[in-house]
């Protein structure tokens, strides 16, 4: 299975998962590298290229919004083509046989959806939605490429923005209030892809972790999170959760 868990261990954790009924996923960019989306620190990281700072910030964006929007023009040029891998594929379908599992994700890039995912918390938005930077209608936008950059209201002409969470913004508050419930009242708590590094995301496996729950890490790398994990496979999403899946399907039947 994998050489940082034991055959032994993998039973216990499956034999929990088909007991235990609330499970929550949080997601980051890794789950969605296979897929051929560069995750935000890996070696072809997006901001390798690009300061998180320069580019995804409000300050950014009023000193030069075509320049912020060419850079969201790119990168829903990559996320437009791929499909969802079997690591999203696997969670869309924990999603219909457990009977309460949650998926929280800080990847905007819609792929879980794309996976037929239906129950998502989207912490930091979605690329495909645009927001009116003066009224604040959200709409959904799947242009590509968009037909002008920057993009303006339809309705009052004003510019549009990505309808994502910038450094130094808020997250949406009634979210991040599910985000939280489902995160003190979880019992496994899967952490897929994800550095752990940007607030409050990476606080919420602690709170799971906290209330008692148990905490999965999925990663090829060890994060700030692994310490506190009870199972922490190193390894690709998009093999290990197909992997696990099977014995799953075993131990359900
Ligand atoms: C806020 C949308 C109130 C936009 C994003 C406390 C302490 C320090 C700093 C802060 C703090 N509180 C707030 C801050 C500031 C900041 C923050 O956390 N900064 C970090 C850099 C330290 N947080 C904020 O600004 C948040 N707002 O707190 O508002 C406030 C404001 C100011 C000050 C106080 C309070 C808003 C954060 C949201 C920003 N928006 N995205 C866009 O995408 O354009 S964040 C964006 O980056 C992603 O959504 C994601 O959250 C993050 C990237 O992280 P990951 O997804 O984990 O990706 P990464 O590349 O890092 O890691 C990938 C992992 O996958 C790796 O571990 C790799 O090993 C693994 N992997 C690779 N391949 C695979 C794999 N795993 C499995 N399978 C594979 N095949």
């Amino acid at each position: 299975m994998n050489e940082t868990i034991s055959e032994e261990e993998f039973k216990k954790l499956i034999e929990l998962l088909c007991q235990k009924s609330r499970i929550a996923v949080l997601t980051g960019a890794g789950i969605s590298a296979e897929s051929g989306i560069p995750t935000f620190r890996g070696e072809d990281g997006l901001w390798k290229t690009y300061r998180a700072e320069d580019l995804a910030t409000a300050s950014a964006f009023s000193r030069d919004p075509k320049l912020v929007w060419e850079w969201y023009n790119w990168r829903r040029g990559i996320i437009a083509p791929v499909n969802p891998n079997p690591g999203h594929k696997v969670l869309a379908r924990w999603e219909k046989i457990f009977p309460d599992f949650s998926l929280i994700t800080q990847n905007i890039d819609g792929l879980h959806h794309k996976a037929g995912s239906e129950k998502i918390i989207e912490l930091h938005g979605n690329i495909w939605k645009v927001r009116c930077s003066k009224e604040g209608t959200i709409t959904d936008n799947h242009d590509f490429p968009l037909k002008e950059l920057p993009p303006h209201c339809p309705s009052c002409g004003a510019l549009l923005r990505p309808h994502v969470v910038w450094f130094g913004e808020s997250l949406d508050h009634e979210i991040l209030q599910k985000a939280y419930l489902l995160s003190s009242t979880c019992q496994i708590m899967f952490v897929i892809g994800t550095s752990a590094v940007v607030q409050p995301a990476a606080s919420l496996p602690l709170m799971a972790a906290e209330a008692g729950a148990k905490i999965v890490e999925i990663n090829p790398d060890p994060t700030p999170l692994t310490p506190y994990s009870d199972f922490s496979f190193r390894g690709k999403a998009g093999e290990i959760l197909p992997s696990m899946d099977k014995f799953i399907d075993r131990n359900l039947s």
